[in-house]
């Protein structure tokens, strides 16, 4: 399969919920409207692009649909995909050219960081660099060995210690052992435990600390790997490693699992972070280096490319399913719906614990806690008003 289709592929989930959903609504509409961008924003939002996001997106088509006196609702998905282009563009690269480099790799468990690791390295290794891997998550010895397997499937060099060991300086080894053995690209996995959140970021610190202080004229990338599966949840995130790590992108990972790879949007929009990996598999050719215009390509793959498609849609076959299913039903919808309110409770909880400052009495921690979830319960309520309308003007 070639670089796009695997793209493509990996983005189906998305393709099918979100821009399906776009072009169905487009189709509904004679005309360019309020209305119609409403309904886009809505939908966008809903396939977490995020609302600040979104807003943006709606402001820059309706000024390009001025600019250039679009009246057809179906020249919309069009100057959508440039939007979407432009926003992604800037800071893909990866920034690894002196010997060594560093790529110092971070992030919450379970998102995928020592497999990126491994398929990263194996990309480095088949394009002809020496790369040495440091074990820097010594938090479990099953995470040595897994670092460890990926390192032989690369054909990359690993430095380890024992489980328990200091973080930096297994870092401290692999940066010795790179310069030695002449090594292009350090790449060093860490831990992720969220439960222990204030010594993880203390511990990246030092570790970054070591690496400025052994390789201060070094290239050096901080990635922060992020689970698309978990949606606005990941925008939490990066906000939380961005102060306290530094990071200098984003490998988005499971984006083939989930309808929300909307997601990247918001990161790169909200946040101002670029990605610069995207992961679409758990298979060692699965990891790509992020291409705005490809991934905007294949996010409208199925539609873009032929008019009369979208003027037939029972024809539609790319995708392999019906047109029917490019209508949210009311339970997808809810759904949706009900996952993005948990979502933001969750976030709300962990913005709570880490925000919670010296000083700050019970009362306004309660005080402050209650006005959060009346915010909530509105925005809940202003989205369920809103799905209803849209469910009722497309059924
Ligand atoms: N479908 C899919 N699965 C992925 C992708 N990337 C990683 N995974 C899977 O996600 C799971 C967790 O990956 P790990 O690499 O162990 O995650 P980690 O961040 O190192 O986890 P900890 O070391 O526990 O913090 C594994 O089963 C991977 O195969 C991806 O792009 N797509
Ligand atoms: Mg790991």
């Amino acid at each position: 399969m070639g670089f796009f289709d695997r793209i493509k592929e990996g983005l189906k989930k998305t393709r099918d919920a979100l821009f399906g959903r776009i072009d169905s609504m487009l189709r509904s509409f004679t005309k360019i409207d309020d209305e119609l961008f409403e309904e886009l924003e809505e939908l966008l939002v809903m396939g977490d692009v995020g609302m600040y996001t979104a807003e943006k997106i709606c402001d820059e088509l309706k000024k390009k649909v001025k600019e250039q006196g679009i009246t057809d609702p179906a020249e919309i998905k069009g100057l959508l995909e440039e939007v979407i282009t432009g926003m992604l563009s800037g800071g893909q690269e990866l920034h690894i050219s002196t010997k060594p480099s560093v790529i110092l790799v971070i992030g919450v468990n379970g998102v995928g960081k020592t497999t990126t690791i491994g398929k990263m390295a194996a990309s480095f290794t088949r394009s002809g660099k020496k790369v040495t891997l440091a074990a820097a998550d010594t938090f479990r010895a099953a995470a040595i060995d897994q670092l460890e397997i990926w390192a032989q499937r690369a054909g990359a060099d690993i430095i380890k210690q024992g489980e328990g060991s200091d973080p930096a300086a297994v870092v401290f080894d692999a940066i010795s052992s790179a310069k030695a053995r002449g090594s292009d690209i350090i790449i060093a996995d860490t831990a992720g435990r969220l439960h222990n959140k204030k010594n993880l970021m203390a511990e990246l610190a030092k570790i970054n600390r070591i690496i400025d202080r052994e390789l201060p004229d070094a290239d050096k990338e901080v990635l922060l790997v992020l689970d698309a599966t978990t949606g606005q949840n990941a925008v939490n995130q990066t906000k939380e490693f961005k102060t306290a790590a530094g990071i200098t992108g984003i490998v988005l990972t499971k984006l083939d699992g989930t309808a929300k790879g909307g997601v990247v949007l918001a990161i790169k929009e909200e946040l101002d972070v670029p990605v610069k990996y995207i992961g679409v598999g758990e298979q060692i050719d699965d990891l790509q280096p992020f291409d705005p215009e490809e991934f905007a390509r294949a996010l409208f793959a199925d539609d873009s490319s032929n008019a009369k498609e979208a003027e037939q849609p029972a024809q539609k076959k790319e995708t392999g399913s019906s047109p029917e299913q490019h209508v949210p039903s009311t339970a997808d919808i809810w759904a949706q719906i009900d996952a993005e309110n948990e979502a933001e409770r969750r976030a709300e909880e962990e913005a709570g614990l880490s925000e919670k400052t010296a000083g700050e009495t019970e009362a306004e921690k309660e005080a402050e806690r209650l006005e959060r979830q009346k915010e909530r319960e509105r925005r809940a309520e202003e989205r369920r008003e809103r799905a209803k309308k849209y469910n009722w003007s497309t059924e």
